[in-house]
């Protein structure tokens, strides 16, 4: 067997724990949703949060992975992971909650993410939204929600466009996303901010939305996923310059790929 096929089987199998690892530590976190939580601040920002429940996903998740997989490398966002996708070699990139304020506040829209990256590239994806039961996975060539395949949207007039903006908390982000929001205003259709950057991406994927975009760095854990689960689904990501998005990229722009062009020009400029 050569190297890539060697490669596409055991991207095949990794695959079927990525999305076991996703649906077991999305149910894991709703066994505690909307319960009594203690909400820890991570730094000086009451927003940016973490609770018990975070970490004790990612454990879950590390050791569905670690008991399957001990020598690929783990990133995720709690405690001593890794906090970025090596360049080379097998990499799994885990956030236990994305969307920990919705989470803490009860609302819905939160999700386990999974993904596997091969040299820095998502290979295969799980997002799951254990709340509304929605289940977005990709591995080569087909992405699903709830086992039914799914493409993007159609849309192709800009001013058509929904769109939402993946930005946290942090002053330097709330000024980049004052900027984003009067442009989609201004240019664009209508605005969404789900406040969990999977659940926008996977949502894009599915046709609910027509793009996503953030004009800072994200971390891999809010993007590695749901990007991989668009590409397979049609949809076309890139850096905020228009070329193809790799985990650190700076910025992202993820769309139907029906008005890319129009959107890299409008955000680059923000
Ligand atoms: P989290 O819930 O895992 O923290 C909020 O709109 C989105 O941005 C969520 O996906 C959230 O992920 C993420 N986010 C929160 N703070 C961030 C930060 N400082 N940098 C990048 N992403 C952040
Ligand atoms: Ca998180």
């Amino acid at each position: 067997m050569d190297d890539a096929s060697d490669a596409d089987t055991s991207d095949c199998d990794r695959f079927e724990t990525c999305v076991d690892a996703a649906e077991s530590g999305g149910r894991v976190a709703l066994d505690s949703f909307r319960s009594d939580l203690v909400v820890e601040a991570k730094g000086d920002d009451p927003l940016d949060a973490v609770t018990a429940v975070d970490r004790a996903v990612q454990d879950h998740v590390f050791s569905v992975i670690g008991d399957r997989y001990p020598d690929d490398a783990v990133v995720g966002e709690e405690d001593d992971a890794l906090k970025s996708v090596p360049e080379s070699g097998v990499a799994w990139v885990v956030d236990p909650i994305d969307g920990t304020v919705n989470y803490v506040g009860g609302n819905r829209v939160w999700m386990t993410s999974v993904a596997v990256c091969r040299d820095g590239d998502p290979v295969a994806a799980a997002n799951y939204a254990p709340a509304v039961d929605d289940l977005y996975v990709a591995s080569d060539g087909a992405a699903t929600r709830n086992g039914e395949p799914i493409t993007v949207s159609e849309t192709t007039d800009p001013a058509a466009f929904t769109i939402n903006p993946l930005f946290g908390v942090s002053r330097p982000h709330r000024r980049e996303l004052a900027g984003v929001v009067e442009t989609i205003l201004d240019e664009f259709g209508d605005l969404r901010r789900f406040g969990c950057a999977q659940a926008a991406l996977s949502g894009v994927a599915a046709g609910e939305l027509d793009a996503t975009v953030s004009t800072v760095e994200l971390n891999d854990w809010d993007t590695a996923a749901g990007v991989h689960i668009l590409r397979q689904a049609g949809g076309r990501a890139t850096d905020i310059s228009g070329e193809r998005w790799r985990p650190g990229s700076e910025g992202l722009i993820a769309s139907n790929d029906e008005a890319h062009e129009e959107l890299v020009a409008a955000f680059d400029a923000t």
